[in-house]
């Protein structure tokens, strides 16, 4: 399994990243990382593990077929999953795109829809969903199925990262605790004839990586194929102004961590420290 992404990441890289709020990188994990991975998963779906925070899309919102699960905060219970987040290339790739001399886990999110799941992932930003702020917080979301519009890529609006929005959380499951005041985020896909918008979307083979701005916009369609699940995992790593912001209606942080708002959150038991420049 790589410890270093396969392929090098440039300074357009980097330049198209901080203009566009969202990059595919391509080939960056290998086969190995790929196969644990998938086993993972399968593994953590129907886990009943007490830390198991499993979202089950489609049951609740009452769909007939497909599945589209989520679980989040898998690093805590799962050895594979730890190994993803503390040893894979996810965190030099995030250190490198972010610029940053040191890196800290977030957290680890797993999504997945089964062939002929109906349910999108409505337009959204990160940030508005989690109890943290800054600049330097990002997400490596990893193919390990082949995506293609088909069977529910992501699609991001470029440069929306710098709008000045911050939508409300918008969660698949529609769970009621997320409720705000904020803005309501529009369905973006009603206004692919916009000229003032620019949609980003990849095909992917497993192995690529999307790394996104918590506060880019992007969704996913249904998977309307018939045959091709759709897996991957969407690691969130930390620089240097990250900053713990428990407001209401935000995601908890299992474990608990004891930061003071405001604060770098330096808790190395729900945020370690993965990667230092040497
Ligand atoms: O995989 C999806 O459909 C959603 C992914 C996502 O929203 C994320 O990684 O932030």
């Amino acid at each position: 399994m790589n410890r270093r992404p396969l392929n090098a990441i440039s300074a357009a890289d980097v330049a198209q990243f901080r203009d566009d709020g969202a990059i595919c990188l391509r080939g960056m994990f290998d086969q190995d990382w790929i196969d644990r991975m998938l086993g993972a998963v399968d593994r953590v779906m129907d886990s009943t593990h007490a830390l198991a925070r499993p979202r089950e899309v489609t049951r609740a919102l009452g769909g007939t077929s497909g599945r589209y699960h989520i679980n989040t905060f898998v690093w805590c219970w799962d050895d594979d999953f730890r190994a993803w987040c503390m040893e894979s290339p996810c965190a030099e790739i995030a250190a490198s795109l972010m610029q940053a001399d040191s890196v800290r886990l977030f957290y680890d999110q797993v999504f997945v829809k089964e062939p002929l799941t109906q349910e999108m992932t409505d337009w959204h930003q990160d940030l508005p969903f989690w109890p943290m702020m800054g600049e330097d917080i990002l997400s490596v979301w990893v193919a390990l199925t082949p995506v293609s519009h088909e069977n529910s890529a992501l699609e991001y609006l470029a440069g929306s990262h710098r709008w000045g929005k911050f939508y409300a959380a918008s969660i698949p499951d529609k769970d009621p605790n997320f409720k705000s005041t904020l803005e309501t985020c529009p369905n973006y896909s009603l206004q692919r004839d916009n000229p003032d918008l620019r949609f980003l979307s990849w095909q992917m083979n497993a192995g690529d990586c999307i790394v996104h701005h918590p506060l880019t916009l992007h969704g996913s369609e249904g998977n309307f194929s018939p045959t091709r699940r759709r897996a991957a995992i969407s690691t969130r790593y930390m620089g240097a102004d990250a900053r713990w912001d428990p407001r209401p209606a935000t995601m908890r942080v299992t474990g608990d961590p004891v930061v003071q708002p405001g604060a770098y959150p330096d808790d190395d038991r729900c945020f370690p420290l993965v990667w230092q420049r040497q």
